[in-house]
């Protein structure tokens, strides 16, 4: 017997085809041009070898709560009830002996698509609604901006997705400068899912608009061929400079709209005397930020004669403000397209993320209202940390820091509860997370998978995937609510996160308040008739829930007018003021200077991040890497399938690197190799490419972390690029992720590990 059902992944809405009961396909959702190929992985995840069979304890922690966690250690199966009382009974103990802050329920991570059943969710409404637990604030995709933006512009609506729509730019725009590209790899993927792929289609039609593109990436491959794009290379984390640089050229020529400037900015001037050096006795012409970002002086200069009274955008990629010092480059685009006058004109001013993930400027109701899981109330939600600020957390209880301009401690964490994330794939400087890890009394994990985060956890529960339940799923930048049938029925001894949870808070005195009363089926219709509700508000239907369960999908019709960003606040600045304290785009900010940080000052700055290929220690370690997001895959999920097994090289993961630099370390490609720093040391396999700008070494992050022995600093052998990114904030304002500013060293291995 063949049956179908409507499903959906962060990789996007498909049919699911079950045969004989079980999941043989998965067929692109009808109204999707262009679905992703990570749709034929999507089998092979679920019927995986490596899928958690049944509840497992740690020997060590079961048999004398030992808590040296290796990923090497073995683990004792046991039957659900026994998991159950564990761990209820683990996290009533830690409770009552530390109170609710020694509980880390953070749990960071993607989950699932399905927004009820979506476990980063589930796992923190059962800790609010059992006392409250330590929460993480942001997230890894673009936490520095989030805390950033609000400061400069008062919001930070615009790195969500709501930017200058794809129909404004193609009508309106002429020149396209992206600052790390419009790769279509990662327009793959949404949080939430999506119905359509759209990111390919929007070029195109921007391509045959007449407008140009020019991209600035370590990588020529973050340039779609089909656009034709002048190809800028870049020393990684050295944009601000280059953008100081043109910004230097207009300055030169009278080429910045000063009106604009007057009526719309606050703190021109301090900014101007920094730019032309009147302020420290250094101008950041083209020719100082020569030196800085490796791009010819002349070049720089042509790129600001091309931009002058040019109707152009700006977009920036997040991958920037994942960098040490990430602030800057956000900063410094808003403070370049301002200088350009182009904020709040059809197709015009600054974006950010076009290239990042799926959705960003596709034309949508700003109001229309997706599907989402209520968390309920953290009481403890003060004690939350900053995203990445995990194993600082662990390692230091009580330590301060500061954060945003408050001054704030660390709790004295003892028992870490993880659902839906692989901090173990998505953490930087993984070898020192992997001793910090050590500290907890106790770590619980769901998984559906045997992750790195589940072989160095304690108690790990099967949770079923996507398949194995009902759900509804959409993503805020997306047009489409859609049904999830469950299409098989749970492997091995797998249940949904939602059911585990309940009986936990059952045993604990806390199901109500967990469920609220409503049981899977309940939670769905209300998910459901929450975004009826709010999309009737705006003028469009939803059919009654059954209609629309049983059909499948619903489509928020888009909207009649273009959505231009900050359009009604240049039409009217007094009558729309920004949220910022001078109603303004602030060039410079007297809120930011008041915190005092040197590490995020007055105004947009080149602050050189800690590892560059400027940087003193790039004379031991002389290659920057690059680890952006892998395109055969989301994250770590599916790094066992076919699919991404056919991206590595002699069974490597690949490591790109410019010719020159691979010649001078004699390497071909295919070649095993050593990627190494102080941090630690992975294997991976040399690919050079002259793609690649000199200089720089491209990874993507999602190997499996694969540490060689027990020891603390262990050779990794998957390729995990987290081995070796540093741990640190942004700065001590934004705290976000400093991932892409590490540097390496590579060299050829001549046994295999
Ligand atoms: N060096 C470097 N590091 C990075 C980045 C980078 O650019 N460079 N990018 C960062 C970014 S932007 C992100 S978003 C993070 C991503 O980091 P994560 O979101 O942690 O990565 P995933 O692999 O998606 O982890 C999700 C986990 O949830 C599990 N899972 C899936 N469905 C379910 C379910 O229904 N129930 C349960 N219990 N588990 C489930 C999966 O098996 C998987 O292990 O990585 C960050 N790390
Ligand atoms: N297929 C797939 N797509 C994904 C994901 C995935 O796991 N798989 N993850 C999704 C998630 S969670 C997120 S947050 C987004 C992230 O979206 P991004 O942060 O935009 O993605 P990255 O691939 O890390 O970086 C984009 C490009 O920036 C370039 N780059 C890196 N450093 C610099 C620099 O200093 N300067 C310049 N000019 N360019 C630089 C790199 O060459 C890289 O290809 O991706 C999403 N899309
Ligand atoms: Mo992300």
């Amino acid at each position: 017997m063949i049956q179908r059902f409507p499903q959906l992944a962060h990789w996007g809405a498909f049919t699911a085809v079950v045969e004989e009961g079980r999941f043989v396909r998965a067929e692109p959702f009808a109204r999707d041009a262009c679905p992703s190929p990570i749709l034929g992985a999507t089998p092979e995840l679920v019927y995986s070898e490596a899928r958690v069979r049944r509840p497992a304890v740690r020997e060590g922690w079961l048999r004398r709560r030992d808590r040296t966690r290796t990923g090497h250690d073995r683990f004792v199966e046991i039957d659900w009830d026994q998991a159950l009382d564990l761990v209820a009974g683990e996290v009533a103990r830690v409770r009552a002996e530390h109170r609710h802050e020694a509980i880390f329920g953070g749990s960071y991570g993607w989950s699932s698509a399905g927004r009820f059943h979506h476990a980063r969710s589930q796992v923190r409404r059962f800790l609010y609604s059992g006392g409250g637990a330590v929460d993480q604030l942001g997230n890894y995709s673009w936490g520095c901006a989030q805390f950033f933006l609000p400061h400069v512009i008062g919001t930070f609506a615009p790195v969500t997705g709501r930017v200058t729509d794809w129909n404004s730019i193609v009508g309106h725009t002429k020149l396209i400068v992206a600052f790390g590209g419009l790769p279509l790899k990662n327009a793959q993927v949404a949080s939430g899912g999506s119905g359509e792929h759209t990111l390919e289609a929007s070029l195109r039609r921007a391509k045959a608009a007449g407008i140009e593109f020019v991209v600035i990436s370590p990588t020529r491959a973050d340039a779609p061929a089909f656009l034709d794009a002048q190809w800028i290379p870049i020393r990684p984390n050295t944009d601000t400079a280059l953008m100081l640089g043109i910004a230097h050229a207009l300055l030169a020529h009278n080429g910045h709209d000063r009106a604009f400037l007057d009526r719309y900015c606050e703190g021109w001037a301090p900014f101007e005397a920094y730019l032309s050096g009147a302020a420290d006795g250094v101008a950041k012409s083209a020719q100082w930020a020569e030196h800085i970002c490796g791009v010819p002086a002349a070049q720089i200069r042509a790129l600001a004669r091309r931009l002058q009274g040019v109707r152009s955008m700006l977009t920036l990629a997040w991958s920037l403000q994942r960098a040490h010092r990430g602030e800057q480059p956000y900063w410094m685009a808003i403070t370049l397209a301002a200088m350009l006058g182009t904020i709040g004109l059809p197709g015009g001013g600054f974006a950010f993320g076009h290239g990042s993930i799926q959705g960003v400027g596709v034309p949508r109701h700003l109001q229309s209202a997706a599907p989402e899981m209520p968390l309920g109330r953290n009481p403890i939600g003060h004690r939350s940390i900053p995203v990445a600020r995990v194993t600082e957390l662990l390692e230091n209880p009580g330590g301060e820091y500061d954060f945003n301009g408050e001054r704030k401690t660390f709790p004295d964490i003892r028992l870490v509860y993880w659902a839906g994330g692989n901090p173990f794939h998505h953490h930087q400087d993984l070898n020192r997370m992997r001793r910090a890890w050590q500290r907890p009394q106790t770590v619980i994990v769901h998984e559906t998978h045997w992750t790195a985060t589940a072989k160095h956890a304690d108690i790990v529960l099967p949770a079923t995937t996507a398949l194995e339940r009902n759900d509804i799923g959409g993503a805020s930048r997306d047009r489409y609510i859609i049904a999830m049938h469950r299409a098989i029925a749970p492997l091995h001894q797998a249940r949904d996160d939602f059911a585990i949870f309940r009986e936990l808070a059952a045993r604990n005195g806390h199901e109500t308040a967990y469920t609220e009363g409503r049981d899977e089926a309940a939670w769905l219709r209300f998910i459901y008739e929450r975004t009826r509700e709010g999309n009737a508000a705006i003028g469009v239907e939803q059919p009654p829930f059954d209609v629309w369960w049983e059909r499948g999908w619903f489509e928020v019709p888009p909207p009649q007018r273009d959505f231009v960003l900050f359009e009604a606040f240049r039409a009217d600045p007094r009558a729309n003021p920004l949220s910022t304290p001078s109603g303004r785009i602030e060039i410079t900010s007297a809120r930011i200077a008041g915190f005092g940080y040197d590490d995020c000052p007055a105004h947009p700055s080149w602050l050189a991040p800690v590892e560059w290929l400027g940087a003193p220690v790039a004379q031991r370690y002389p290659l920057h890497l690059v680890s952006c997001q892998p395109g055969d895959k989301l994250h770590s999920q599916g790094d066992f399938t076919g699919l991404s097994r056919a991206k590595r090289l002699h069974g490597r993961e690949p490591v790109r690197l410019n010719p020159a630099d691979a010649a001078a370390r004699g390497l071909a490609a295919g070649d095993l190799v050593r990627v190494y720093n102080a941090r630690g040391a992975i294997l991976a396999a040399a690919l050079p490419d002259p793609e690649v700008v000199a200089g720089a070494a491209i990874m993507a992050t999602g190997a499996w972390y694969d540490p060689a022995d027990a020891g603390s600093d262990p050779l990794e052998r998957r390729g995990n690029p987290n081995v070796l990114a540093p741990d640190l904030g942004t700065s001590r304002l934004a705290q976000g992720p400093s991932a892409l500013s590490a540097l390496v060293e590579i060299e050829r291995c001549a046994v295999s590990a």
